[in-house]
């Protein structure tokens, strides 16, 4: 399976999140790519191939472009108005407030466009969410030209990015950029399977309203996890979208028992949903010893899973979503591709 990948990644060098009350070094670190890299040379599997340039089109098809122009000034912007800090939101439309006022100021700029804190937008940050969308399209257009799989190793991740909100460490959505794309060249039905630990809040949002895109997230119950306001069983969909989105949130403590069963049900549904092709938002963060997550799944479930969504016999577009701090994030995410591969009778692309 061919990797599409950039070093451009490491442009996103982010030196604060806002965890417990301090400033920490960012859990999504340029490192996490090194370890993945790693991996897939150690086994033989680092077919890699650099990514093509799309433009905005793409982009503009799922996010709002106040959105896009926002987050293409923001570091200007707040470096320009005086702050020495990387650029972090301390206000927001919260619910008492109106929504529907984009200040001038920076500071409630970036709180309308931000859905969380922890998220801290830095020199760079810019130039390689487009690079990482650009990933995610050029991986879409091999598993289109081949009706076989690729894996599009995308940083920074994508999916908490909503239609006009950036993150939960994301920026540019590139599962949906690339699900929409697919949709527009030949694919008439796609459907994303979220397997981060964290629920897809950006990628259910952007298609909750459409029957075209199925989109199915395993991850913590929300009361208990983040982005904890989005991600229930009980969001199904609205309008033409009523029935195309399933949640399973899963309680603390999950092993692969139980996630392993929400998994079979959730692809029950993408069967049901005679889907063309398949976009996996693959988050490892569901690994036992996740520094930021309560899920314990061990290295060999991953292997496990990957065969059992090779078992849907779809094109298969994956796109690196979370999975933090420890080496075995290479080890987790290459066991899902190699599993994969071992059971898919179109993974040779
Ligand atoms: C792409 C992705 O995985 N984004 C995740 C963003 C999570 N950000 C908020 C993390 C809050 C973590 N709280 C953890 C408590 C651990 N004791
Ligand atoms: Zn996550």
């Amino acid at each position: 399976m061919k990797t599409v990948f950039t070093e451009r990644h490491r442009l996103r060098n982010s030196q604060t999140e806002l965890y417990g009350g301090t400033l920490v070094r960012p859990f999504e670190c340029p490192e996490r790519m090194d370890f993945i890299t790693g991996e897939l040379n150690k086994r033989g599997l680092g077919d890699f191939v650099e990514p093509k340039e799309y433009g905005m089109d793409p982009v503009l098809a799922v996010h709002d472009a106040g959105f896009v122009d926002f987050l293409s000034k923001a570091w200007k912007i707040w470096i320009d108005s005086g702050y020495e800090g990387e650029a972090i939101t301390t206000v927001w439309p919260a619910r008492s407030y109106r929504s529907d006022k984009i200040p001038n100021h920076i500071d409630g700029l970036l709180g309308y466009y931000a859905l969380a804190s922890e998220t801290s937008i830095s020199e760079g940050t810019w130039e390689a969410a487009l690079a990482s969308k650009d990933v995610a399209l050029t991986a879409a257009d091999i598993v289109l030209a081949d009706k076989g799989a690729a894996f599009a190793l995308c940083r920074p991740p994508g999916h908490h990015a909503a239609t006009s909100q950036f993150g939960g460490y994301c920026f540019l959505n590139n599962a949906a950029i690339a699900a929409n794309h697919m949709r527009g060249k030949g694919a008439a039905r796609v459907a994303i399977l979220d397997v981060d630990f964290h629920h897809g809040n950006g990628t259910q949002e952007i298609f909750y309203g459409r029957d075209d895109v199925l989109f199915v997230s395993l991850h913590g119950d929300p009361m208990d996890a983040f982005p904890h306001f989005l991600g229930y069983a009980d969001e199904t969909g609205s309008g033409a979208g009523e029935g195309y989105t399933a949640n399973f949130p899963l309680p603390r403590g999950a092993d692969y028992g139980v996630w392993g069963a929400a998994l079979d049900e959730g692809l029950r549904r993408i069967a049901d949903f005679r889907a063309d092709a398949l976009v996996v938002s693959l988050g490892v963060d569901t690994f036992e010893k996740d520094p930021i997550s309560f899920f314990k799944l061990r290295s060999q479930d991953f292997t496990d899973y990957g065969k059992r969504i090779a078992g849907a016999d779809l094109p298969t577009l994956f796109v690196m979503e979370g999975g933090y701090a420890v080496e075995e994030i290479g080890i987790n995410t290459v066991n899902v591709l190699d599993g994969f591969m071992s059971a898919a009778s179109r993974a040779k692309a």
